[in-house]
């Protein structure tokens, strides 16, 4: 089966090319993200996770400090230095191949010192001016995702005519500036930012045609992990979501969906069967694949 008319672009200096989507385990060092509430706010718990997903074969593990769930208000900045740091440079001790998830530039700084390799900013470089320069100067690979404004307002922001055209050429935008601003466009990886100022049809288009997105010629990061679309796609005949931790098996089956429409990777809290998702996903696109991991 031709699942695709073009192969998509899956390099990123400064990172292995992988024969496969690749699957970025999320360690929140928060007290209260939607997706965890909290699980692993203790940097002992954190790290225990973050272990557990390294055990099961992810390749990143994407360690944050700060909410973004709609309505969160921002974390002081020494707050999100004290949960991160210690978590990475534990983890970043055991091999673990760590990006950042932080949209302040200091944060973003002491991470890559205590060990992250990669910086995913949500805010594409808006929140803070410094982030830019800094992961020009730092020279490591910088997920650019769309985004609107901050959290305590972004579902405000969520206004499109045509969100696929203009979430695209937002990204273009910024991506722009990144590059004027010194980051090497083969280390930048997209991401259309699911749920961040956007309504569940909003992420569904977008899902629906990452071929659009795909035109921009960078790799492409999706993080639908137990969002809010899934939670109201899933809904009980009383129109109640499906609450976030019973979101998993549709987080999987979208990943299997977008890694074979071309995603670079997948940001996911359940990694394990994430990873068997997108090896299907490999296999369907490339016997290949198959054959060479029945040798394995
Ligand atoms: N989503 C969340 C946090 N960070 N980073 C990227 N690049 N893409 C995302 O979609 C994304 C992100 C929010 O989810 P969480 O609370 O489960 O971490």
């Amino acid at each position: 089966m031709a699942v695709l008319a073009t192969r998509p672009n899956r390099r990123v200096t400064g990172l292995p090319e992988l024969d496969r989507c690749a699957v970025m385990g999320v360690v929140n060092v928060t007290p209260d993200s939607f997706s965890d509430g909290g699980r692993y706010f203790e940097p002992d718990a954190a790290i225990a996770h973050g272990l557990e997903l390294l055990e099961v074969g992810v390749d990143y593990l994407d360690i944050g400090g700060e909410s973004t769930r709609p309505g969160a208000l921002r974390v002081p900045i020494e707050e999100e230095l004290r949960r991160v740091v210690p978590v990475i440079e534990a983890l970043a001790r055991e091999g673990a191949t760590i990006s950042v998830d932080t949209m302040r530039a200091p944060v973003a700084r002491r991470a890559v010192e205590a060990g992250a390799v990669i910086v995913n900013d949500v805010s594409g470089g808006q929140a803070d001016p410094e982030m830019i320069p800094f992961v020009a100067s730092a020279q490591v690979p910088y997920i650019l995702m769309h985004w609107r404004g901050h959290s305590v307002d972004m579902n405000s922001r969520a206004v499109y005519g045509d969100v696929v055209a203009e979430v695209r050429y937002e990204l273009s935008e910024h991506v722009e500036r990144a590059v004027d601003g010194g980051i090497a466009l083969d280390r930048i990886i997209l991401d259309p930012g699911l749920g961040f100022a956007k309504n569940a049809a909003h992420d569904w288009a977008l899902v629906g045609h990452l071929d659009a997105l795909h035109s921009l010629g960078r790799p492409l990061l999706i993080g639908p992990s137990r969002k809010r679309f899934l939670g109201r796609l899933l809904a009980g005949p009383d129109g109640e979501p499906r609450p976030a931790p019973d979101r998993d098996v549709a987080t999987i089956a979208l990943a299997a969906l977008v890694a074979a429409h071309g995603a670079w990777g997948v940001r996911v809290h359940a990694a394990a069967e994430a990873i068997d998702a997108v090896r299907v996903a490999a296999a369907v696109g490339d016997p290949q694949y198959a054959s060479r991991a029945e040798d394995r």
